[in-house]
């Protein structure tokens, strides 16, 4: 375990940095997971490092949106598992929501990989190992989810997704929660509800939203989800990158 000095102008980054190092490491997190993380980092960079108050209304939606849903799932890949995996199993515990591993490059070992590291961090029940429906549109392996899992679902969060399969879920009807930190990437511009934040900060602060939320009725609930305006979430952050 590497020792990161809390006081580094840049111990955030490089605490990130280690975990998807480490989940390498340990087989949960693929090599183009390395990439994806460093295209993140510089969409963080130049977003300032923090959480936008746009992004923060947009976990707050979010939060509410998962708290209505009828089935919720979280879907966690090798680079969610690598860097959240307690705040992902707190969100869903707070949330009452499933946890599916889902990923892009699908091996048998991963997927028990990471089923593993959620459970070491309590996760209860984990998704995804069964694999009885797919999605439609994807290719064989990209499509495979669990039938009482995302593909009954009615709300679906998507950390860090690809485009396609992005698309493919808003085309079955699902309404997605997108937490990626490129605005202009297909995913987020997919979503119901664009989060662009890192996923370090989006999931704990989504957790506290949600506790917040927790004995508001259905009418407030609806109300937040409805205030909420993804256009502007998305230029918002666009115009902060373009303003710098
Ligand atoms: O584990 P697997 O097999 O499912 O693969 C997962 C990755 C992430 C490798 C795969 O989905 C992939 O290739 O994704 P992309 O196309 O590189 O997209 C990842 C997106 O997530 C990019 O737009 C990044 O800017 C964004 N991103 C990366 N790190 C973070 C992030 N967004 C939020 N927080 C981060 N920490």
């Amino acid at each position: 375990e590497v020792e990161i000095p809390e006081d580094h102008p840049r111990y955030q980054s490089l605490l990130t940095r280690h975990r998807i190092e480490e989940g390498v490491e340990k087989g949960i997190t693929s090599k183009q997971g390395l990439i994806a993380e460093g295209r993140g980092e510089s969409f963080d960079y130049l977003l300032g490092e923090e959480t936008l108050p746009s992004a923060d209304e947009a976990e707050r939606a979010a939060a509410a949106r998962l708290l209505l849903a009828e089935q919720a799932v979280l879907s966690v890949n090798g680079n969610v598992a690598a860097l959240v995996p307690g705040e992902i199993v707190e969100l869903a515990e707070v949330t009452r929501a499933d946890i599916e591993v889902n990923l892009f490059n699908r091996t048998d070992e991963r997927m028990q990989a990471i089923a593993d590291h959620l459970r070491d961090h309590g996760a209860e029940d984990v998704k995804g190992l069964t694999a009885d429906a797919r999605i439609a549109g994807l290719e064989h392996e990209r499509g495979k989810v669990d039938e009482d899992g995302i593909y009954s679902a009615d709300v679906v969060l998507v950390p860090l997704e690809d485009g396609d399969r992005a698309e493919a879920l808003a085309e079955m009807g699902k309404t997605e929660l997108v937490i990626d930190l490129n605005p202009l990437s297909r995913s987020p511009r997919t979503a119901a509800i664009p989060i662009i934040d890192n996923i370090i900060r989006a999931i704990p602060n989504m957790t506290s939203h949600a506790r917040d939320l927790a004995g508001a009725s259905s009418e407030e609930l609806e109300a937040i989800v409805a205030e909420f305006d993804r256009e502007t979430a998305l230029s918002e952050a666009e115009n902060v990158i373009r303003d710098i």
